[in-house]
């Protein structure tokens, strides 16, 4: 497997990051997550945006433009000859001392690109439904880390999914600091009732996932259902019809019980099902090629 590494392609073994990296050190730095489908990189542009703003958000410059950066990943996946994978873009703040400021990292920020393929759940959910439930730890609030620096520090996310895994489910639905649904570890959250879709709007907290936006052009557009992003309990939830939650590593995941309550009928639900479909259809069909 080959690594971008700082402009190069270097084999698995030899991609190393110094330990005064301030990314190591402090999480200081930011990431993508995104995907390839059928030799087409998945909305690029998109992730490309939210990385810059990502950087953006912590004054980070990254060292080469989008257009580079667009290059690099086309080439580590070419390198790795894949046309369906998962693609992790990392930019770290660099090289530092052991203080907390970022003025003493004198080496420029380093980027790293690993591609690789991953399913994040066994297949077994994505045909039958998955579980959830809701964890006591609530998201950081937005006033003090924006949810949509997609930042290395991800402990608060990595609490709440221990907390769900502790409890023999998969997924953990995380709170925001009013006690409303924001969004899952990794995923953002959906319901359905009586035909309409409801989503935790971005003031709630949510990171406005890229997939979401993809779920929500898809049901307006294509399937003429209305989608409404707003405030959501945990009742609204459990009252659903369905219930999905959306990620570029997880995809789109039906969720068909919520702290044991089981949500519509215990089985993936009609509309959940049909936008799974046509978001296939959408990520295979579109996207920069690879070449
Ligand atoms: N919410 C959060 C907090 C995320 O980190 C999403 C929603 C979904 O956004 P996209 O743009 O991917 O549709 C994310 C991003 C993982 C993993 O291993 C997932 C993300 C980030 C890091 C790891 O599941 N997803």
């Amino acid at each position: 497997m080959k690594i971008y590494l700082d402009g190069e392609l270097v084999e698995k073994e030899d991609a190393k990051i110094s330990v005064f990296d301030h990314g190591f050190l402090y999480g200081d730095g930011i990431f993508e997550g995104i995907r390839a489908y059928n030799g087409r990189v998945f909305r690029l542009k998109e992730h490309l945006e939210r990385l810059w703003a990502s950087a953006k958000g912590i004054n980070l410059e990254i060292p080469i433009n989008r257009k580079e950066m667009e290059k690099a990943i086309i080439k580590t996946l070419l390198a790795n000859k894949l046309s369906d994978a998962y693609i992790r873009l990392i930019v770290t703040r660099g090289c530092g001392d052991l203080s907390l400021d970022p003025r003493n990292c004198a080496k420029p920020p380093s980027i790293v690109i690993i591609t690789d393929q991953i399913k994040l759940y066994p297949e077994e959910f994505y045909e039958k439904g998955m579980e959830a439930i809701t964890v006591s730890i609530r998201r950081i609030r937005q006033d003090s880390l924006s949810p949509n620096i997609k930042s290395l520090n991800y402990l608060n996310n990595i609490l709440a999914k221990m907390q769900a895994v502790r409890s023999g489910v998969a997924e953990a639905i995380i709170l925001n600091a009013e006690g409303y649904v924001v969004e899952c570890t990794g995923d953002n959250i959906f319901i359905v009732k009586n035909e309409v879709i409801y989503t935790p709007s971005g003031s709630e907290g949510a990171l406005i996932g890229i997939t979401r936006d993809a779920v929500i052009e898809l049901a307006k557009n294509r399937s003429k259902i209305s989608v409404k992003e707003g405030r959501i309990s945990l009742y609204d939830v459990y009252i659903a019809d369905e219930c999905f939650l959306t990620g570029t590593a997880a995809e789109i995941i039906p969720v068909v019980a919520v702290d044991s309550r089981t949500i519509g009928d215990g089985k993936p639900g009609r509309i959940t099902t049909k936008l799974i479909k046509e978001f296939k259809s959408l990520a295979r069909s579109s996207g920069t090629p690879i070449k």
